[in-house]
């Protein structure tokens, strides 16, 4: 797929203001510091589009970005950011999963797992959770190019066979490095597949499933939206 048009529309932690959900949307999660928001701007070819940092926990709204016109790419903060308090992370992990489970049009969740290491518990743990809840997701292994495609090789091998305990359908892998923008146009390719099949969910269907409780908003008060927003500079 050739991407002809990216841009920056939202930031946001509600669900319920969220950008009307008429086209296919692409979520990207994995841990802080990962690379998603590397890949993202990889992927579309516009560096700064969505920022990053060498410093974990930058992504921490839901960010959409509209690509050529046609469908939404999803930024979400990291999860096992270490650095934040308990309940801060319970609040933030509450409002990522409402929304992967609220979002009708979201077609593939990428779940981002670093190449360079050997299978992580958070990382599994995660991917169970999706699969109990029937929710569609496939894995991109990152930072490709810091180290041999053997060492890569290895981790997606036991990653792979990790799950195979619990999944009789291994999801399909990806190999990226954002910084060498490998791996890119597989997933585009893909994501361009499913857009062929899109069909749009009723958006006419009542919304008062979402099911927040009172006082959720202030357990997000200490969000900053002009500090976290998208299209600034890059660090
Ligand atoms: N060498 C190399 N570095 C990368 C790659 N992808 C990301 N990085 C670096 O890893 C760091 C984190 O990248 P981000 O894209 O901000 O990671 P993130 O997953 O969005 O992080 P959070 O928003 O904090 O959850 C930055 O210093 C990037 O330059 C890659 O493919 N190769
Ligand atoms: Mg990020």
């Amino acid at each position: 797929m050739q991407i002809k048009k990216a841009e920056f529309i939202c930031s946001n932690t509600r669900v319920d203001k969220l950008p009307e959900g008429k086209l296919p949307e692409y979520a990207f999660i994995g841990r802080s510091n990962v690379g998603k928001s590397s890949l993202i701007n990889a992927m579309v070819g516009k560096k700064g589009l969505a920022k990053t940092s060498q410093k974990p926990g930058k992504t921490q709204l839901i960010n959409h970005f509209i690509i050529n016109d046609d469908w939404f790419l999803v930024d979400l903060p990291g999860y096992g950011f270490a650095k934040t308090s308990k309940s801060n992370r319970e609040a933030w992990e509450k409002f990522i999963r409402r929304y992967l489970t609220h979002r009708d049009n979201l077609q593939c969740i990428f779940v981002l797992i670093d190449s360079r290491h050997e299978p992580q518990k958070i990382d599994l743990e995660f991917c169970y959770w999706l699969g109990e809840r029937g929710l569609p997701f496939m894995l991109v292994f990152t930072k490709a190019d810091k180290q041999s495609n053997v060492k890569s090789d290895v981790n997606m091998s036991k990653f792979r066979k990790a799950l195979a305990e619990w999944f009789e359908e291994i999801p399909k892998c990806f190999l990226t490095s954002a910084e060498v923008k490998s791996g890119c146009d597989a997933i585009l390719e893909t994501i361009g597949d499913i857009n062929t099949r899109f069909v749009m969910p009723d958006l006419t269907a009542p919304s008062d499933e979402v099911g927040y409780e009172e006082g959720d908003e202030d357990k997000y008060g200490d969000v900053d939206p002009d500090r976290y927003r998208h299209g600034g500079e890059e660090e």
